[in-house]
């Protein structure tokens, strides 16, 4: 508990560059009367109100404060790890759920491999390792004994899996093969943690899958991404742009990367949501996963891997809470109405307990996830204010006057707008509001990140989109030295701007081309046509989406 407590100032900034959480560090030093901020939440705990920080004013901290008076997490005494509490497991729960079917229906197998990897087959992926050696965990005793040999903790699963790949694959007849697999893994990082944004351990599912020919895996890559992008905006309600990775950005053991693109409009950061790669044939060298053909000829198969992490729920929190707290899309919001009685001094409050529960009951027989608060220490006010805190999408008030009137009072979480529904029309007014917010939550966030993104033509145009916090769609060379040199001259107090990815959906060229599409793709059109790179003045061979980024 001391632990915990002495933590919470420090881990106030954490959703902030690490530059920035530097510069508020030393502002707090300058105004040693300010009240600390883990003495402003325990206060605030005690009384029970809301937040004390507004998402406009300090984001960092409004971060801080939202995943823990929200109930999504509790910190721990190991910087980088957090307790994910049921609030917010339940929405991992929903997001596998929906996420595990998917790949299912794609003839993907869960299975299990173990947590820890040994140092030989770590190494055996050397070159693909090298540059993530740094975040490797390890195991190095057991009691006070020194083990004889270290033995690491995942970081991912590559070197557990490929091994059983290698000897589980022999003839055409055995692909594809494809297994997923749910499980934590740890990467020991250095940089500011941020509950589920950044973290020494997450949870994510990790797909890997062989085929016998390019043409399948890619075709499979592109199907993973698709169901990536359904999470983020059929379930969380958050556009994600589809694209694929820079060479300078993309896993270097692999072929190519896909990624699906988030982004946090208050502080003007992109986020990588998911990614799928195609591996090509690196690792089925590296291992020796091999295959008999039809003709009976010795082959490399071609391998994908995918993940998808705890992160989700993060970019969730970032992109729809507010000045009251979370705000939940109603497809993974655990509890999608709270039902909370108002009694009045002098009135029968059985009657409204009454109500509430067979309210309670009618919805619930509808699928839907209800719940009651009839706990009698607390005023309805202070429910009310707790149950925005923890962004329920619907709250239904019933008091004598409903009761009188046969209705209750429904009250939306995103818009705080409020209506009477008849009792007997309840079940369906409710599902059509959760459907309404559950829609109305992507279109906000879509037209807020649609505000967000720049076309720039020049270095000009692009340095004053990324001062203004936005995202850059620009024609570039697609040259690795050019990326590292736009990092190199981006390189502020907040981080430098990198290639977020190349948008599967290229915009069309800039007015006044006059060349007729059809001849050309329009990767060749552009080169011709003497659209130039923003940065090098090379001739561009593609739009490239560029930010700073988490
Ligand atoms: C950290 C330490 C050691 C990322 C690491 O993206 C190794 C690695 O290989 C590492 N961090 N990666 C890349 C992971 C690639 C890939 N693995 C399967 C995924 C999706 C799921």
């Amino acid at each position: 508990m001391e632990a915990t407590e002495a933590k919470a100032p420090m881990e106030a900034t954490e959703a902030m560059a690490p530059v920035e959480a530097k510069k508020k560090e030393k502002k707090e030093k300058k105004k040693p009367s300010q009240v600390p901020v883990a003495a402003k939440k325990e206060g605030k705990k005690e009384t029970g109100l809301g937040l004390t920080v507004k998402k406009g004013e300090n984001f960092g901290e409004w971060y801080s404060e939202v995943v823990v008076m929200g109930d999504m997490i509790e910190y721990y005494d190991i910087s980088g790890c957090y307790i994910l509490l049921p609030w917010s497991y339940a929405i991992w729960e929903s997001i596998q759920r929906f996420l595990d079917g998917e790949i299912k229906n794609l003839g993907v197998e869960n299975a299990y491999f173990p947590l820890f990897v040994s140092e030989r087959a770590l190494v055996t992926e050397k070159k693909h390792v090298e540059g993530f050696a740094p975040e490797v965990a390890w195991v190095t005793k057991s009691g006070e004994s020194a083990l004889e040999v270290p033995i690491a903790i995942r970081p991912t699963s590559e070197t557990v899996m490929y091994p059983i790949f290698a000897k589980r694959i022999r003839g055409h007849r055995d692909l594809p093969f494809k297994i997923n697999q749910w499980c934590n893994v740890v990467r020991w990082e250095f940089k500011h943690p941020t509950p589920f944004i950044r973290s020494r351990e997450f949870l994510w599912q990790e797909g890997h899958t062989a085929y016998a020919t390019k043409e399948e895996a890619d075709e499979e890559v592109y199907a993973v991404l698709d169901l990536y992008r359904r999470v983020y905006e059929e379930l969380l309600a958050i556009p994600v742009i589809k694209g694929v990775k820079s060479e300078v950005e993309k896993f270097a053991g692999g072929l190519y990367t896909t990624t699906v693109e988030a982004f946090i409009p208050l502080t003007g950061r992109g986020i990588q949501g998911a990614t799928s790669h195609c591996l090509g044939q690196n690792f089925a060298e590296m291992f020796d996963i091999v295959f008999e053909d039809e003709k009976r000829e010795r082959k490399k198969v071609w391998q994908n891997s995918w993940g998808l992490t705890t992160r989700t729920i993060g970019v969730m929190i970032m992109v729809h809470g507010d000045d009251k707290g979370l705000v939940l899309p109603p497809r993974v919001a655990p509890v999608q109405v709270i039902i909370i009685p108002v009694p009045y001094k002098d009135v029968d409050t059985q009657k409204l307990f009454d109500a509430a529960a067979s309210t309670a009951r009618q919805l619930k027989a509808a699928g839907l996830r209800v719940k009651e608060d009839t706990r009698d220490n607390y005023s309805p006010g202070w429910k009310y204010s707790n149950w925005e805190l923890k962004g329920v999408p619907l709250r239904v008030e019933i008091g004598p006057r409903d009761l009188a009137n046969s209705q209750v009072r429904v009250v939306r979480r995103d818009t705080g707008a409020k209506e009477d529904v008849p009792m007997d029309k309840i079940v369906d007014r409710i599902s059509e509001l959760l459907e309404e917010i559950q829609l109305q939550l992507l279109e906000k966030a879509r037209k807020e990140r649609d505000d967000c993104i720049v076309k720039a033509y020049t270095w000009k145009e692009f340095m004053k989109a990324l001062d203004d916090k936005k995202m850059v769609l620009a024609p570039w060379c697609d040259e690795e030295k050019v990326e590292e040199d736009v990092k190199a001259r981006t390189k502020g107090e907040s981080g430098a701007a990198k290639t977020l990815c190349m948008p599967l959906d290229q915009p069309d060229l800039p007015e006044g081309i006059t060349i007729p599409r059809r001849w050309f793709s329009r990767l060749i059109l552009s080169f011709f046509s003497g659209t130039k790179c923003f940065a090098s003045e090379k001739p561009a061979k593609k739009w490239a989406l560029w930010g700073r980024s988490y």
